[in-house]
């Protein structure tokens, strides 16, 4: 197939623009290094350097001999997205192109404009160019579990039936998250459900728990090929960050009670599910909502894990609590519906001690790069 992975340059977006060409398919990837640019302007580097994105990808077709063609360019701009989409014409997109840190949007008026016109912009654009180029085209949209928030009730995939007086309906799950980044992705849920009610479009919404990981099989062959991996309170995740901590002998940072609890994936699962979404396409007309993680876990708990990790390595992983700089619950009810993508062939990879491990072993080597400046939380809400 031919597939525009828009957000190419991503922690999820590169590796995932490797794997479908790995695969086969015809693969585009396109980014504006808006991430990179944030991470620069906020002094949070990644801990593994990370060529351009026409580099990398010069560098994976000289090892693999797979191809994956490059654009760089702002899909906020309507006249660069209807010329991707025509010189392309993809018949899949996987849209990742946001601006994707719930601490970075919470930080300013200035941050938090950035955030929603960026993600609600380049949204609008895909949907329009797919609408008017390539009507058949199936959006594989990345949105997240954090669109939910943590209801008292359980979490259903994308949709819930309810009965009020004596009558029923099927509506979107409520949604109410707590940065405004995750609104924008509601936001996103909201314009892509419109457009398919009223022009057929086809879209499937990955709502995507955190995710941890750097290993993938094509970024094993090449240190410059893995993921963009931040570690900082920004845009590093709460795994990651805690195995760069336990690497570098700073305690880890758990936020308030650390009772909070999330839907967890590894980054070889983010790949499996985006290529088995893509490999099973919606009908024309319809909304796939399909919750993207495999197990959960809170905050403690995860903790505790990269200590009993860090201890198989000789390290001695101490952890603090924090006061907490989110607006969140600490203690709640979490129970989340997830059968759509392992009905689908998923084979998730489990979080155990061995693979927290095996990516301790991975950042060991890095330990003089990491700057712990920029592990405690900057932003507070
Ligand atoms: N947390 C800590 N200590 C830390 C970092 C995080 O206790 O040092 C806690 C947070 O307070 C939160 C949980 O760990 O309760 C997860 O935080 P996170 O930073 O790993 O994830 P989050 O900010 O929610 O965002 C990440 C990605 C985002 C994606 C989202 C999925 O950055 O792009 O959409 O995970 S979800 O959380 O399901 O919405």
């Amino acid at each position: 197939m031919r597939i525009l992975v828009l957000g190419g340059d991503g922690y999820l977006g590169w590796p995932t623009a490797m794997d479908l060409a790995a695969k086969g398919h015809d693969v585009l990837a396109v980014d504006n290094y808006l991430r990179r640019r944030i991470c620069l302007e906020t002094a949070s580097a990644p801990l593994f350097d990370t060529p351009v994105l026409e580099k990398r990808a010069d560098l994976f077709s000289a090892l693999s001999g797979k191809k994956i063609e490059t654009r760089i360019g702002d899909l906020r701009d309507p006249g660069f997205t209807r010329s991707l989409f025509e010189t392309f014409m993809p018949e899949a997109v996987i849209h990742y192109a946001e601006q994707p840190s719930a601490p970075y949007s919470m930080g300013g008026e200035t941050q938090a404009r950035l955030t929603l016109l960026n993600n609600i912009e380049v949204t609008f654009n895909i949907i329009w160019a797919v609408k008017e180029i390539v009507p058949d085209c199936h959006i594989v949209k990345l949105g997240t579990m954090g669109e939910y928030g943590t209801p008292n009730i359980d979490i259903e995939e994308g949709f819930l039936e309810i009965q009020h007086k004596g009558r029923k309906d099927r509506f979107l799950y409520p949604r109410q998250a707590s940065s405004l980044y995750h609104t924008t992705k509601i936001m996103d849920t909201d314009l892509l459900w419109f457009h398919v009610r009223m022009h057929g479009i086809r879209v499937t919404d990955l709502m995507q728990g955190p995710v941890y990981g750097l290993s993938t099989k094509e970024a094993d062959m090449d240190a410059r090929l893995l993921p963009f991996f931040n570690y900082d309170d920004m845009f590093g995740t709460v795994v990651n960050r805690f195995l760069v901590q336990a690497a570098a002998d700073i305690p880890l940072t758990v936020y308030g009670k650390g009772g909070q609890t999330r839907g967890y994936l590894n980054l070889k699962d983010t790949l499996q599910c985006v290529s088995l979404a893509v490999d099973t396409p919606p009908a024309p007309g319809e909304l796939r909502i399909l919750n993207q993680f495999t197990e959960t876990f809170s905050v403690n708990r995860l903790a505790e894990m990269v200590r009993i990790a860090g201890k198989e390595l000789d390290l001695g992983v101490k952890i603090n609590h924090l006061d907490n700089p989110r607006i969140e619950s600490e203690e709640h009810y979490y129970n989340p519906a997830h059968s759509g993508l392992l009905e689908l062939g998923l084979a998730p990879h489990l979080l155990t001690t061995e693979v927290l491990a095996g990516m301790l072993e991975r950042i060991l080597p890095y330990v003089d790069r990491i700057d712990p400046d920029i592990v405690a939380p900057r932003v507070r809400w």
